[in-house]
């Protein structure tokens, strides 16, 4: 499993926060997924044959954050 820190912009509360997370535990490959709220830091234990770190920004993306 690798392991990787995504900086996002725009979470703002316990929804927001909610919402990344959620995205990113249903890319397949994700399997693990802390939110650090008031850093905007994201960390992601991941597979990246199964989910590569364009997917992981994409799915936080659409959730209307910005990754940095
Ligand atoms: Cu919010």
């Amino acid at each position: 499993m690798e392991k990787t820190t995504l900086q996002v912009t725009g979470m703002t509360c316990g929804h927001c926060e909610k919402a990344v997370k959620n995205a990113l535990l249903s890319v397949e490959g994700v399997s693990e997924v802390n939110v650090s709220l008031k850093d905007g830091k994201v960390d992601v234990g991941y597979d990246s044959r199964k989910a590569p770190v364009e997917k992981l920004k994409e799915a936080v993306e659409d959730q209307g954050f910005d990754v940095v």
